[in-house]
């Protein structure tokens, strides 16, 4: 953060900061001075986020980049006893986002300021080194540390020799671990330190939500009783997806999700495969698409499936810069057109 960000980050006067523990569009659940309560979001900032999406010129990318998500620190106003009102974001120092479904050119953050996100992933049939890629490209993107959690060892005949596959072809750290048994997750809970924020990620069915049960019933429920429901905003009281643990961290649970859609740039997946750099600095070609060209140093080297699954993404990440640039133009074309009809006095 930038200082001029930092100043920006202060709450104004009668503004308290608050952290978002559950979001749902206009309505939110919150932390506020160490107890959870509802909120909503201030009109001047629902109708900002409307025009981040819709209208040209505002300069900024989309409808979600504005409304608070889970994670998100939020300016605040304290309405009554039991409810909020937010009336602004604070910037966000990193995030999990996706592409949202259905719309190609679309960014949905899922969470906000993560620091390290726990992609889990099942040593059963959910193994797949190359989903793993992506969530590595996602979290490569968001600026947010990964840390492969390899779950389910229980029911693994050979977990450590998946885990070395990981490590040797993501490079990336991986730990084994069973959520049901506990095997491994003290390793998991000493990242969990202090001021820590973490993210659990993964398809669904991969033991997240249970691997935050044992990492939550091993300790919170002892410190932090459950605040008794009142009858504002019953839907959301019950349910988060940001939980305090007594340590200090905060840890979010995500809805597991079938395919995640990337949303990353071409220089975000290029870190992701930095063997496959590395190597293409020998290819004869600059431009080597490492498909057909003679002289190629990737072709052969790298496992066919990585090399695919590289390419794969470059072209999801190629797409949503092009989309990106597409929106630019308009922006600028309706930029110019206004600003036309300012000079001629409408
Ligand atoms: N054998 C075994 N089963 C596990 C383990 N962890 C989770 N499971 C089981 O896997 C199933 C899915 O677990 P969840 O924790 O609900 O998975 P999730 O990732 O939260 O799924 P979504 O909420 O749908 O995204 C449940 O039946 C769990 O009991 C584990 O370490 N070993
Ligand atoms: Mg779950
Ligand atoms: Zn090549």
């Amino acid at each position: 953060m930038s200082f001029a960000d930092e100043a920006l980050a202060l709450p104004g006067p009668g503004q308290q900061l608050a952290r978002v523990c559950a979001s749902y569009g206009e309505r939110a659940r919150v932390i506020l001075e160490g107890a959870e309560l509802d909120a909503m979001v201030a009109g001047a900032l629902l109708y900002a986020a409307a025009d981040a999406d819709g209208r040209p010129g505002s300069g900024k990318t989309s409808f979600e980049a504005d409304l608070p998500v889970t994670g998100d620190w939020v300016a605040a106003r304290r309405v009554d006893a039991d409810l909020a009102l937010i009336e602004r974001v604070l910037p966000r120092r990193s995030k999990i986002a996706r592409r949202a479904a259905g719309r190609r050119d679309r960014e949905q953050t899922l969470a906000a300021n993560i620091d390290l996100a726990f992609i889990v992933c099942g040593l059963d049939g959910d193994f797949n080194i190359r989903r793993l890629e992506r969530y590595l490209a996602i979290a490569r993107e968001g600026g947010v540390e990964p840390v492969i959690a390899l779950n389910k060892a229980d029911v693994c005949a050979a977990p450590e020799e998946a885990a070395d596959d990981v490590r040797r072809v993501t490079r990336a750290q991986a730990l084994v671990i069973s959520a049901r048994t506990g095997e491994g997750c003290e390793a998991i809970e000493a990242l969990l330190g202090p001021g820590v924020t973490a993210a659990l990620l993964g398809s669904s069915g991969a033991g997240k939500s249970t691997l935050l049960n044992r990492i939550v019933g091993a300790s919170v429920h002892k410190t932090a009783p459950v605040r008794q429901s009142d009858s504002r905003g019953r839907h959301a009281t019950t349910w988060r997806e940001l939980v305090e643990l007594p340590s200090g961290a905060a840890l979010i649970d995500t809805p597991g999700l079938r395919e995640i859609q990337l949303w990353a740039t071409e220089e975000s997946v290029a870190a992701v495969f930095e063997d496959i750099a590395e190597l293409a600095a020998h290819c004869r070609f600059r431009d080597c698409s490492h498909t057909s060209e003679p002289g190629c140093a990737v072709r052969g080297t790298v496992e066919a499936g990585r090399l695919e699954s590289f390419n794969k993404l470059q072209r999801e990440a190629e797409r949503i810069s092009g989309a990106r640039t597409e929106k630019q133009r308009w922006r600028s074309a309706h930029k110019a057109a206004r600003q036309l009809y300012k000079l001629r006095g409408r």
